[in-house]
């Protein structure tokens, strides 16, 4: 059996504007929803915000040096919608296509290819006071525009693009449970919200595929899931795993792999799952290039018992947890991250797996993957065993993966570097490199050293 990663294998990391930009009210940057997110009192630890964050939007260069040290191959990126247009829908703001271009251009002087994510949750805060954001359908059209806006600037250079990352985060998180911005707390939003979302990617797609087809790229969506693994052998625990799988991703996937939601949720939601129109289920079928993959964790799922009570701190983790019937448990022999979620390496290869085989074997590309380690001073982050051990243990089960026919193409490390972690403010480090948060120095960690060296042997030292 082959021990190895394919020859053109696209090894890199990942991050995203307002993670790591900073410069929140610099170059006509208007605020996005998590700007005033993090300004509600209680939503975000110690009141932390994105105004500086890393600083990259003055220290980008230094970070494309970082990156080339590191031989990465590809970075991941995202556009601040609200640096391109502030108000969400008007005329691009040219300080906003000044920045962006310059880093592509030096991206590329560095040999580095650069993927775009287009939407990684920094709506426009006047999208969301205007309109309601993701509730309203109108976005379709918004979207569709500032989309239109980075194709005209940008695609001459960029050549691979994601156009939302993560719309079961929007939803579920922004729209269900409040944790995220816009801080919504609803049972019925989420599905609405994801309506929009995905009407909004295809449209995007298509936009792409009619009016650049000459640039040439390739465009998808990256969906976020966890695997479940059935409690027991027993068909209703595997039949929860499934389900649970389902209104996890094929929630997102299916529509645009089969043209509509997964049968298990008209089932279940009748009336609540809005219902896409012939016109739009021509639109969003077919509309990914590729399966764009962010993994991190496996739960158990089971079929609850008379009683038992729905777990709520893993809501986050599982969502929707009313409609999808499912209990969620851990074993207790994972280890955890420092978010608390499992370690679960072979999870990775199922879930891969589990994708090859219900959408027919796309072309899949873990866009992230990674873990927060428990780093309180700058000794023990430079010393992050445990990452480096997340990362070799998740790269083998995903070339395991492509040894059992899986069409895998490249990895994404989730992140570059330390940096604003949504709800949990600075307090998780996901950094491959350290990030200093008083004099904002960057340090390559262990792991980001032995990912250099992965890159180098294209993953023969895995
Ligand atoms: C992803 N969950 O978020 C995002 O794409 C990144 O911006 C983020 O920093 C990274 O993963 C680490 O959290 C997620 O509750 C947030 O299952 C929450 C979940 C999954 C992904």
């Amino acid at each position: 059996m082959s021990k190895e990663f394919p020859k053109n294998f696209v090894w890199g990391s990942a991050t995203a504007s307002y993670q790591i930009e900073g410069a929140s009210r610099e170059g006509g940057r208007a605020p996005s929803i998590w700007d005033a997110f993090c300004d509600t009192p209680g939503k975000v630890e110690e009141g932390h915000n994105g105004d500086v964050a890393c600083d990259h939007y003055h220290r980008f260069e230094e970070d494309v040096k970082m990156m080339q040290s590191l031989g990465l191959k590809a970075y991941r990126f995202s556009i601040a919608w609200p640096r391109i247009q502030p108000d969400g829908k008007g005329e691009a703001n040219q300080q906003a296509i000044d920045f962006y271009n310059r880093l592509i251009d030096c991206l590329l002087e560095h040999g580095i290819e650069p993927w775009v994510t287009l939407y990684h949750w920094d709506l426009p805060l006047s999208l969301q006071i205007e309109h309601d954001g993701w509730l309203n359908k109108d976005m379709v059209k918004y979207f569709e525009k500032y989309a239109r806006i980075c194709f005209e600037a940008f695609g001459d250079r960029v050549k691979n693009w994601i156009t939302l990352n993560e719309p079961w985060c929007s939803a579920v998180l922004g729209y269900g449970i409040g944790a995220h911005a816009p801080g919504r707390v609803s049972a019925d939003e989420p599905y609405i919200a994801a309506h929009h979302l995905l009407l909004s990617h295809a449209r995007a797609y298509r936009i792409y595929k009619t009016e650049f087809a000459h640039q040439g790229g390739t465009i998808g969506i990256t969906n976020n899931c966890d695997f479940r693994y059935p409690l027991t052998d027993s068909t209703e625990d595997r039949a929860a795993a499934e389900r649970s799988l389902e209104f996890f991703l094929a929630w997102f996937a299916d529509p645009v792999w089969k043209g509509d939601y997964p049968q298990v949720m008209r089932q279940r939601l009748g009336e609540r799952l809005p219902q896409f129109s012939p016109d739009e289920r021509k639109e969003i079928l077919g509309s990914s290039d590729f399966f764009g993959l962010n993994h991190y964790s496996t739960m158990m799922a089971s079929e609850p018992k008379e009683g038992q009570e729905q777990v709520s701190d893993i809501a986050g983790n599982g969502g929707m947890i009313d409609d999808q019937n499912v209990h969620l448990s851990n074993d207790p022999a994972w280890q955890k991250t420092h978010m608390g979620w499992n370690i679960v390496p072979e999870g990775c290869r199922d879930l891969l797996k589990w994708i090859d085989q219900r959408y027919d074997h796309p072309i899949i590309y873990i866009t992230e993957n990674g873990c927060a380690c428990d780093e309180p001073d700058k000794e023990s982050a430079l010393n992050d065993v445990m990452r480096k051990d997340f990362y070799e243990s998740y790269l083998r089960g995903s070339r395991n993966a492509i040894e059992q026919g899986v069409d895998l193409r490249g990895y994404f490390a989730w992140s570059l570097m330390d940096n604003f972690e949504w709800s949990f403010g600075y307090k998780r480090r996901f950094g491959m490199c350290y990030v200093d948060y008083e004099s904002l120095e960057r340090t390559p960690k262990s792991s980001a050293l032995w990912f250099a060296e992965a890159i180098k042997q294209n993953g023969e030292n895995i």
